[in-house]
Parts: C-alpha cells; structure tokens; sequence
C-alpha cells in the first residue's frame, strides 16, 4: 500500500493515538490515514493527484469540478464515487454546496501541507478501481523552495504531478520556468527525482482561451465534447489533443516550457480544460459550474501512475479485464511495474501474456489458492518475462494448471504457501495438463518448486528450482523432463520422480539439497544423464522402491550419503558415472536390487567405493573403484552380484570382499592392487575364478 500522506509504500498500518480514529502511518508517522484506506486496496490502489501551480491559476476550483463532475455527471455502468472518510468529506461538501448552490468561489487556499482527501472510485471500465489521493495546496508555495518543501512536499514520491496553468494570468512571462527552477531545486532538497516523474500539464480557464483563433482545432473540439469513455476511443482522443498542444505551445512563447518539462519529467502530457465554464465576477459563478475536459487530467494521471496492460492497442488498468477482453490466442502485454491482483487470477482461454522481463515486471497477490490458476484451455496459454509472486501468510500455490498446455518462459514463481488448504508450490500441473518451463526462476515456495500430479506432464528447460521447503521438481504424473536446469538448495531433493512418472533429468545440476540430487521411487522409469549431484545432504542420486533407472554420465560428489544409491527391487543401469568423496559408499545397491552396474569410476568415498548387501545381485563390471577409505567392492548380508573386470586399486580396505554370508560370483577379469587391507578377503577370491 502507498501511504497518503509520505506516498511511501508500507505493509500495514499502525493504530492512532490521536484518538481521531485513523490509522497512523508507519513511514512517515502520519495520523489520520482514513479507516476505509487500507480496506480492499488491491482492487483500489491510490492514484495520486499532486497539485502544483501559480496562485489563482483554477487548482481548487479544479478539484471541485472534477468531483462534482465525477458524483453528477459520469454515467459509465456500474461507476460508483465514494468519500473514505468523514471529515474530508464534511469539509469538501460544505465547500462544494457554496460553490453548486450560490456559485461561491473557494477562498485562496493557505500554504499549508493539505490533509490529503481521499475518494474512492470503483468500476471504471479498463481501468477498474481506484482511490484518488487529493493534494491541493496554495499556489505561493511553489514560488518558494523552502515552502515547497513543506506545504507542498506530496509531490517528493508522486509517480506523476498535476500542473495546473492558466495562460492568461500569467504575471511575467518567465513564471513558468521559474516554478519549475522551484520545483527541480525543492525536488533535489528533498532527494526526490523528477526524471522518474511524469508530469500533466493542464491549461485551465479554457474559456477564456476559446476565442483565440490559434487555438488547435483537436483542442476545442475537445472542448466542445468532452465526454470521455475509457472503454472507447478516449485514449486515442487524448493523444491527439495532447499532440496538438504541445505543439501549439512549442510554437509560441512557451516553447521553454515544453522543452523543459520533456528535459526534466521522464513523461509529459498535455490537456485543456475548463473548471467554471464561464468567468466568474466577484468570486461568484453567475450560472452554476460548467466543467469542460476536468477528466482529462484523471485519465493522463490513470495512464502514469497505474501500470498499463495492453490488449491490441487498447491500455487496460487491471490485469483480470485485459485478458477477459482478449481474443483468443490474442496477446496482452505489460508495462513495467507491479500488477497487484485482488484475487485469482483464471485463465479460461488461450491468451498470452508478455511482460518486459521478470525482474522490471510483478504479477503479486495475496489471495488463497493461486495467484494464477490455469483451466482446461483450447490452445496454449502463455507467459513470458514476468515475476509471479504470491505474498502474504493465505495458503496458496503461485501457478496452478489443470489442464490444457501452459508454456512459461523467463518467469520467476515465487512465494507459495504450503498448508492443508494448498500445497504451497512454485506450480502444480494436475489432470491432462502439459507444462512447459523455459528459463524460469521457480524459487522460496512453502510447497515444492514444481509439482505435476494425475497425468500431468512437466519440460524444465534452463532456469533454476532453489529454496524451496519440499521438494525441486516433484514429478508423479505421466511424464517430466528436466533438462539444464540448476536444482540448487531445495529442502528436499532436488527432483524427485515417482508415480507411474516416465521422467528424464538430463545435463543439470542438483547441489547443496537438503535430502538427495535425484529421487526415483514407486514405478517410476528414470533416465538420468550426464548431470552433477553434488554436496546434497542424502544420496546424489537414489532409486527405491519398483524404480527402473537408466543413470549414464552423471558425476555425484560429495554427497552426504552414497553418490548414487540403489535399494528395494529397483533393476536397471548404472553406467559411466563418477561416484566421488561422498560420506558412504561411492554406490551402493540394497534391499533386493538388481542393477547392471558398468564402468563407473569411484573414488575417495569414506566407506567402500561399490557396496552390495541385503539380497542385492545384478552385474558389476568394468567399475574402477580406488582410494576409497574403505574398501573398493565390498559384498555383505546375501547380497550375490556377478563381479567381472573391475578393478581395485589402493584402497583403505580390501580390494574385493566378501563378507557375511554374501556369494558374488567373482570373475578372473577382475583386477586388485595395493589396497591397504590386502587385495582379496578371503583370499581364495584372488586364487579362484568363478566361485559361489
Ligand atoms: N474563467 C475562469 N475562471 C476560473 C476558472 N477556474 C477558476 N477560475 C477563477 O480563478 C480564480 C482562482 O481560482 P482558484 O481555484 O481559487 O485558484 P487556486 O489555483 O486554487 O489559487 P490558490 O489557492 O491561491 O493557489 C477564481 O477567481 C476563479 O473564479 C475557469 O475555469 N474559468
Ligand atoms: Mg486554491
Ligand atoms: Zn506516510
């Protein structure tokens, strides 16, 4: 939430001690944020109109006009204007009774910071809700940098100011580019930055500039129809009207002030209006108010304080209207900046949504459930270059798919939620869904980095799954490919694949997770190939339960159990792998397992470099086990595997063992070397082949 009096943004408020029942900021230690602020921002986030402008120039008579041509006169469908709190709204109506009653005039307002009026709008078509954040202070404050740093200091964090001038009270001609000399100075003071401000230059008392034949055409016909839908053709409407008078100012004396405000504003826009409709005599209106264009202001403010999204070339402020609207395979794109959604945000159709990069553009919600949740769509849904993050203490995952193919690319997806309400990962694909990873951050989800589930099928290609509380990649559904990816610091393994799952994890690195590099359990049929499993706190990699592995070409070192384990009634090949100083064995094959284990190399492991027990078998052959702490093949409980060509050399132990009552056929082709413990135990292992 952005605070309405410092503009700061802050996660909550405090309680007052004032006693007047507002809630006291905790950036800038502001009391009186109204009560009904805080309440349902994200579908109301504040858009602040910072006043700026000489004395007498139409500010206040402005504000006046435009909220009573946003209470009497805008007829857009289910539009609603509402006060956030009592005591602004006391003050404005008794001003704005003098004023729509007796036409009265406000009074020159005095140069002090001006308690920020707050109006909440809700259900502006393409521009959903807001709340405009009023700052109008006296004009001589921007005359002088010191006041200006007081009275008129809401504008330090403006995103965009509102500059109000009337051409013909100018006092010298040089005023404008004094005001603005004020303003960069007061500006730097304060340590704020214009060039990351917008600014709305509006021409005010427009009928008193209606006569002048060099007025541009698009601008007085805009004044003749002022009438502005957001959901038609107004954007357009005002670019033109924009255009046209930044160039009829160019053209004139002003020429400096354009130049200058496109020198030292990141944007500027341009618009005309008229707040009275007439002059008035004696500070009274002789007819009643007759506000011309007093809505163009808002909408440039709209523009510039509120992220855009673009469906085709039409700007659209919420997210969730944008991709209704969208066409099928139709796409919408971001702006820069957060996007924070009130709810989840589902997608129905095949759209696809491209932001400007992860790390410039935000989905964000707090909502329970998902952030992004993904139906059954006839085509493919896309996402690309955006942060999706889910925030806040809700149960939730971050991108939920239930069917149909969903395919991200240069995403973050962060900050799901784990608890009996959702199972808090980065994405869950569930049902027929296909999802497609491409160069996306999965990261500090409560759940697992990526889950798919039922018959779901899961690519990671590139990108990272790290710190997240389960597991990386959690693949039981039809199939999963990891492929590149970096599986870093998971609380769990790195992948884990299980199910029925047939699952590939190729050229990736799985390092420092809490329990193994790769897990493959229940039915699930895994090709691991040529990856780095590294310093996890289990296995490197491990295959349990009716697993079939195909693992080639991966190196698991330092591991803090075996570099590659293979236990239960796991069959399979474990070949050309290097099994390095990990804290166990280098591989070890358990329980009833029945692997082909062939040309790998393992080396320095604490214990033996291949260990076989339980009722283990399965060939051995062509494996290079050295310097192992223990010994090199060691065959222990009943385990019986055929050893054939594989060579000990220089191990802590034995060479080759057989002990308990373990019956390995040993084959000639077996070579011992310089182990410390003596090369074959028993020693008839050396004398004999084959023996049972
Ligand atoms: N003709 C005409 N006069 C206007 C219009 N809007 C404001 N005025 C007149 O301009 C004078 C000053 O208007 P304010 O809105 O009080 O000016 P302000 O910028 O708030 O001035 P300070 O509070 O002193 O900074 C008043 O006498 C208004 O009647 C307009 O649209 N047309
Ligand atoms: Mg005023
Ligand atoms: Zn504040």
């Amino acid at each position: 939430m952005i605070c309405p009096y410092c503009q700061q943004p802050v996660d909550r408020f405090l309680s007052s001690e004032d006693g007047t029942g507002g809630f006291r900021c905790p950036a800038c230690g502001a009391d009186g944020v109204p009560l009904l602020y805080p309440q349902d921002y994200a579908r109301h986030p504040a858009v602040p109109v910072s006043i700026i402008g000489p004395t007498g120039h139409g500010k206040s008579v402005f504000v006046d006009a435009l909220l009573t041509h946003l209470e009497r006169k805008v007829r857009w469908p289910r539009f609603s204007c509402q006060w956030m709190d009592q005591a602004g709204m006391r003050q404005t109506r008794d001003r704005l009774r003098l004023l729509r009653e007796f036409g009265q005039l406000p009074d020159a307002t005095p140069e002090v910071f001006p308690r920020p009026q707050v109006v909440r709008l809700r259900n502006v078509p393409r521009v959903g809700g807001c709340q405009l954040v009023f700052y109008d202070t006296g004009g001589e404050t921007f005359r002088d940098t010191d006041k200006l740093r007081d009275a008129g200091r809401y504008v330090r964090n403006s995103p965009a100011v509102l500059w109000l001038v009337s051409l013909t009270d100018l006092e010298y001609p040089e005023q404008l580019t004094d005001l603005l000399t004020v303003y960069a100075q007061a500006m730097a003071e304060m340590g704020g930055d214009p060039r990351r401000q917008a600014v709305v230059l509006a021409l005010t008392k427009a009928d008193l500039l209606i006569d002048r034949p060099d007025l541009p055409p698009a601008a007085r016909d805009f004044l003749f129809n002022d009438d502005l839908d957001p959901a038609g053709d107004a954007w357009d409407r005002l670019g033109a009207v924009s255009d046209a008078l930044e160039e009829w100012l160019q053209a004139g004396e002003h020429r400096q002030i354009v130049n200058l405000v496109r020198e030292q504003f990141r944007a500027a826009r341009f618009c005309i209006l008229s707040a009275q409709g007439a002059a008035a005599r004696d500070q009274a209106l002789q007819m009643e108010l007759m506000p011309r264009g007093v809505l163009a202001p808002l909408f440039w403010l709209w523009r510039e304080s509120l992220p855009a999204v673009r469906a085709g070339d039409v700007p659209y402020f919420t997210l969730a209207e944008a991709v209704a609207a969208a066409t099928p395979g139709g796409t919408v794109r971001l702006d820069p900046g957060e996007y924070v959604l009130p709810e989840t945000l589902s997608i129905a159709g095949p759209v696809r949504i491209e932001g400007p990069g992860a790390g410039r553009c935000a989905i964000r919600s707090a909502a329970g459930g998902a952030v992004l949740s993904v139906g059954p769509t006839a085509g493919a849904f896309f996402l690309t270059g955006v942060t999706v993050e889910h925030t806040g203490t809700a149960q939730a995952d971050v991108v939920a798919v239930a069917g149909g193919k969903a395919v991200f690319a240069d995403c973050v997806i962060a900050g799901g939620v784990a608890g009996p309400g959702a199972g808090g990962d980065g994405v869950r694909a569930t049902g027929t869904a296909e999802v497609l990873l491409g160069g996306c951050v999965v990261e500090r989800n409560g759940g697992n980095g990526v889950t798919a589930r039922d018959a779901a099928a899961v690519t990671l290609t590139g990108g990272a799954v790290r710190g997240n509380a389960g597991v990386g990649v959690f693949a039981a559904g039809s199939a999963a490919e990891v492929r590149g990816v970096d599986l870093v610091q998971n609380r769990q393994s790195g992948v884990y694949l299980s199910g029925g799952v047939r699952g590939a994890v190729r050229g990736s690195t799985c390092r420092a997770n809490g329990a193994n590099g790769v897990l493959a359990g229940a039915d699930a049929r895994a090709e691991l190939d040529g990856n780095a499993c590294d310093k996890n706190g289990g296995h490197g990699i491990a295959l349990k339960d009716r697993a079939a592995g195909a693992v080639r070409g991966n190196t698991c070192t330092a591991n803090g159990a075996v570099g590659i384990a293979v236990v239960d009634r796991v069959t399979g090949e474990i070949a050309d792998n290097r099994c390095d100083k990990n804290a166990v064995h280098g591989i070890a094959v358990e329980g009833e397992a029945s692997p082909t284990v062939a040309d790998n190399r393992c080396g320095e492991n604490k214990k033996s470099g291949i260990s076989y027990s339980g009722t283990a078998g399965g060939v051995c052959r062509g494996n290079v086990c050295t310097k192992n702490v223990g010994h090199g093949i060691r065959a222990a409980g009943a385990a019986a595997p055929e050893l054939t060509g594989n060579t000990c050399r220089r191990n802590g132990g034995h060479g080759f063992v057989a002990a308990d009552g373990a019956a390995p056929q040993f084959g000639r082709e077996n070579v011992a070397e310089g182990n410390t413990g003596g090369d074959y135990q028993p020693e008839r292992l050396g004398r004999r082949g084959w023996f049972r």
